[in-house]
């Protein structure tokens, strides 16, 4: 076990010969990008299966950000949380809008719908705020603020493939949502990337401003970009949508094995996700308290030196890089709990198909003194 290195995450790929009829579909017609029949059919089966009005593919989820900003026109500042992957900011800085920073609650590890209100300022355009670990974020809070104060929100749900709260699909929330399709994430196409919005206008936006801003054959007016997914991720996305539900159930039953293992280990604590009626188990997340008998980056080391690469998603914070940390926008003692949070995750590997052997292996690894 110790010479086979065993990561945060492996992704599912479909069997290499369920592939080759689509690849032969794309040499034969030697369309692989720009809206092609498999990029068409793939948005029509996504639409169905998350249970969302439209969605436009793109070809990552960083991109799908930048252009949901766009999209929306929003300018001068933006809402968000410091405890996320560093592209949720980047997102917001490439529009050259200033993203602020609001702690996170302690028990969602998604910003504080409660300290929201005390950031905004006339120049606030818009909430983003991100189901972290695909647990879904106050949706109820965050959008009655919106409402008060006209701010259009635009989540984050990279981690969110799939998941549904008390109401349906998390993506149905907020103006946008935006999907990560990335080799690390449940649901995969390569790279990719998807934004789910409510009418056919905000759709065709979107649509054009992935395209360069092509209104047409020969008509441009707005600055848009290359965000198009092309044939090849598409065609993969048809097949790993036929094994999803399966994916999703095996990592299901991995989050229950890890959970029975790890109860009884002091000071170890695993995530507990709140008002999700179906999950993605797309991460799994323990907190390394005070009273454990190593500190979280011990731990972490052993970890590593046992085979097993954990990930700290999501230390360090966004507000620790030097460009956030620069901006001087927020004062880090508003930020405390994503900083004690951020001290203590380790996300342990989950992926489809991994063996009980392993968990247990983990497990053993976090639990022998
Ligand atoms: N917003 C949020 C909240 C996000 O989490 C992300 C992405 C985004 C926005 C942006 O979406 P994209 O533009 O990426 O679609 C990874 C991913 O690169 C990133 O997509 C993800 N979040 C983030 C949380 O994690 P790294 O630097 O930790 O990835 P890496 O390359 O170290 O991969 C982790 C492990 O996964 C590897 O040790 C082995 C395994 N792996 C990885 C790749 C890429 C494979 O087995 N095969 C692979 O091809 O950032």
């Amino acid at each position: 076990m110790k010479n086979s290195r065993i990561f945060v995450t492996k992704p599912s790929l479909p069997d290499l010969k369920d592939l080759v009829p689509y690849l032969e579909k794309i040499w034969e017609s030697k369309i692989i990008s720009n809206n092609g029949p498999f990029h068409k059919q793939l948005e029509d089966e996504l639409c169905k299966f998350l249970d969302v009005p439209y969605i436009s593919l793109v070809s990552n989820g960083t991109i799908g950000l930048i252009i949901a900003l766009n999209t929306l026109k929003i300018k001068g500042e933006v809402i968000t949380t410091p405890y996320s992957f560093v592209a949720t900011a980047h997102s917001i800085m490439w529009n050259k809008v200033k993203p602020i920073f609001v702690d996170i609650d302690k028990n969602t590890l998604n910003i504080d719908p409660k300290k929201i209100e005390a950031s905004i300022t006339h120049k606030t355009s818009a909430i983003m705020p991100v189901h972290v670990y695909g647990n879904p974020c106050d949706v109820d809070a965050i959008e009655s603020i919106a409402e008060k104060y006209n701010l259009k929100v635009i989540y984050d749900a990279s981690h969110a493939f799939g998941v549904r709260c008390h109401c349906g699909s998390i993506l149905n929330h907020g103006d946008l949502s935006v999907l990560s399709f990335h080799a690390t994430k449940v649901f995969n196409t390569f790279e990719g990337g998807a934004i789910i919005s409510k009418d056919e206008i905000t759709k065709k936006r979107i649509d054009q401003l992935k395209n360069f801003g092509f209104k047409g054959e020969v008509k441009v007016d707005e600055t848009g970009i290359n965000g198009k997914m092309n044939e090849f991720s598409a065609a993969l996305g048809l097949l790993q949508l036929k094994q999803i539900n399966n994916d999703i159930k095996m990592r299901r039953n991995i989050d229950q094995q890890y959970r029975k293992n790890l109860k009884n280990i002091q000071g170890i604590t695993c995530f507990s996700y709140s008002n999700m009626e179906k999950g993605n188990y797309s991460y799994f997340p323990i907190f390394v308290e005070d009273n454990y008998f190593l500190t979280r980056d011990q731990l972490y080391e052993r970890l590593k030196n046992n085979g097993i690469n954990g990930r700290r998603y999501f230390y360090p914070l966004i507000t620790d890089f030097p460009m956030y940390k620069n901006l001087k926008n927020h004062s880090d003692k508003d930020l405390l709990v994503a900083k004690k949070v951020a001290s203590k995750v380790i996300c342990l590997p989950i992926y489809d198909n991994m063996k009980t052997e392993t968990i247990n292996f983990i497990s053993n690894i976090i639990s022998n003194k």
